[in-house]
């Protein structure tokens, strides 16, 4: 536990403010009041191979990179009142870590493109359905007028709604539909 250079438990004197974040969203869970809000927080989470957005089959997922994407949705959320944080791994644990970051700290929404984790990730699946946190799924492409194996969504099931086929579009449509959802 930290201490002071006066040897004072910190923690005990100031339970909200001196300790470390994870102490911070512990305290908040247990006091009553603050049990209930949620943060104006959405984490937009991008599964594999979306680091390459831009640079190849344009034709499918259109000329807009994960960054230009990125700059338009902190627009959209300045404009909105909500604070985003995006973020992209190619793996699929960084992700399953991120969907609990997002329900500890009781975020607004998700936005979640799994990429092909999408049609093969029952972690992710568990993942969703362990958080209360609502998740929207997003897809740039429409994969049910794709390959019949993109058919099958392991995350739409568990998510609150899944919008897909608008291009960079689907990103700007699931940021609305998250400012919705605040009361
Ligand atoms: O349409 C989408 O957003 C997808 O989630 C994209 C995934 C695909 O597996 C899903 O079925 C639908 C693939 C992302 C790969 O992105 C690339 C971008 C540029 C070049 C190569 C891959």
């Amino acid at each position: 536990m930290a201490r002071d250079a006066a040897g004072w438990k910190r923690r005990n004197r100031h339970p909200a403010i001196a300790t470390p974040l994870a102490d911070k969203l512990a305290f908040a869970a247990r006091t009553p009041i603050l049990a209930f809000m949620s943060v104006n927080l959405v984490l937009v989470l991008n599964g594999p191979n979306l680091n390459l957005l831009g640079s190849r089959e344009p034709e499918i997922y259109g000329h807009d990179t994960l960054d230009s994407i990125a700059a338009a949705l902190e627009d959209q959320a300045l404009a909105l009142g909500i604070e985003i944080d995006l973020r992209q791994s190619n793996h699929e644990g960084h992700l399953v870590d991120w969907l609990h970051e997002a329900g500890a700290r009781r975020c607004l929404a998700v936005i979640l493109n799994a990429g092909a984790f999408t049609h093969t990730s029952v972690a992710l699946h568990d993942a969703i359905k362990a958080i209360t946190v609502p998740v929207i799924e997003v897809h740039l492409s429409n994969p049910h007028a794709r390959e019949a194996f993109r058919h099958h969504s392991f995350i739409s099931s568990v998510a609150r709604g899944t919008i897909c086929g608008f291009g960079a579009g689907s990103y700007a449509l699931a940021l609305d539909a998250a400012a919705r959802l605040r009361q």
